[in-house]
């Protein structure tokens, strides 16, 4: 048996002494940086304190925003370099969302997205909360390319993941892909929340990056190799992201559609995209675990 903390005077004292000196001989200091938290306990979460998740870490994703009148709709991405194949939003056609007062803008996520923004030094407010079928149809202007885009339906937004609304790359993400495909081969989903079809048929995917044997238009050529039929097939499209992913980010070239940074390899770009995003205030950065992490005090993380 061995006792840590104050259980055990001599060792406290011990990690206290050696710590204090690490300081002193500049080997430790200060900062910020992503923990896996517990907010009931209000501590960090080491691998050895969890009964379930070990291993489970942070990952960083950015926060993209659309301006929407005078407030912003937020979609979270893990390929900010590729907002410039952005044709619309996907909205999850069954979700609620909510308004919600972030520091001093008005951002439209989901509930769950505002509980973890709250322990990422986020001042939040809910104002109102709102369905997701209220927002389809309208437009909401995508960062960087400073274009109107339409909010469309779709049925794999996740509403547990990012702030459960999505940036549509159809190019280069065959979730993308597959939601508008299934949205231009039915007239009626079309009409049932009042979207001219024939405006929906004339969305195409915007070649943006060169990815060697998968060409200019990755997820639409997997989606077509894979046989995908439908944005519901799930097994499939998680193989086929798997793929696209690896191909596009660490053999991808950035296209000439993608301004400064055309030419550039998509694993240094992606970075760079980011940080300009950010500077124009478009774009925040944000934290998800990579998995679910229940703390030994049975908090989820
Ligand atoms: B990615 P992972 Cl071009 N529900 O952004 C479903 N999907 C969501 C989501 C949610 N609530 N929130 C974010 N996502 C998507 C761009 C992109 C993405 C491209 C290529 C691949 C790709 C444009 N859509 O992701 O399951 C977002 O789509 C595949 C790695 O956590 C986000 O990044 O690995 C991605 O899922 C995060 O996926």
């Amino acid at each position: 048996e061995f006792f840590t903390t104050k259980l055990n005077p001599h060792y406290d004292k011990f990690i206290t002494w050696q710590f204090l000196k690490l300081k002193e001989k500049g080997y430790v200091i200060k900062g910020k940086h992503p923990v896996v938290w517990d907010p009931k306990a209000n501590t960090a979460v080491g691998d050895h304190d969890r009964v379930e998740g070990e291993g489970e870490t942070p990952q960083e994703f950015t926060l993209l925003k659309y301006k929407f009148n005078d407030e912003f709709i937020i979609a979270a991405t893990l390929r900010p370099e590729t907002v410039y194949g952005q044709t619309n939003l996907w909205i999850g056609a069954e979700l609620d969302y909510v308004k919600a007062k972030v520091n001093d803008e008005i951002w439209i996520i989901s509930q769950d997205a505002a509980d973890k923004l709250v322990d990422q030094e986020k001042h939040i407010h809910i104002l109102e909360k709102i369905k997701g079928k209220d927002l389809i149809g309208k437009e909401a202007v995508a960062p960087m390319i400073e274009r109107k885009i339409p909010i469309l339906p779709s049925y794999f937004c996740d509403p547990k993941k990012g702030t459960g609304i999505v940036t549509s790359v159809p190019s280069d993400a065959p979730d993308d892909w597959m939601g508008l495909y299934d949205l231009q081969n039915n007239q009626k989903e079309c009409e049932k929340y009042g979207l001219d079809f024939e405006k929906i048929k004339s969305i195409k995917p915007i070649p943006i990056i060169e990815s060697s044997d998968l060409g200019d238009m990755a997820a639409v050529k997997i989606c077509t190799d894979l046989k995908i039929q439908n944005q519901k097939q799930r097994d499939l499209l998680e193989k086929a992201k798997k793929i696209v992913y690896k191909k596009g980010f660490y053999e991808g070239i950035m296209g000439k559609k993608c301004g400064e940074f055309a030419g550039l390899k998509v694993e240094i770009a992606k970075d760079k995209v980011k940080e300009k995003l950010i500077k124009q205030n478009e774009a925040e950065k944000y934290y998800e675990l990579t998995g679910k992490v229940v703390s030994r005090g049975l908090t989820e993380c």
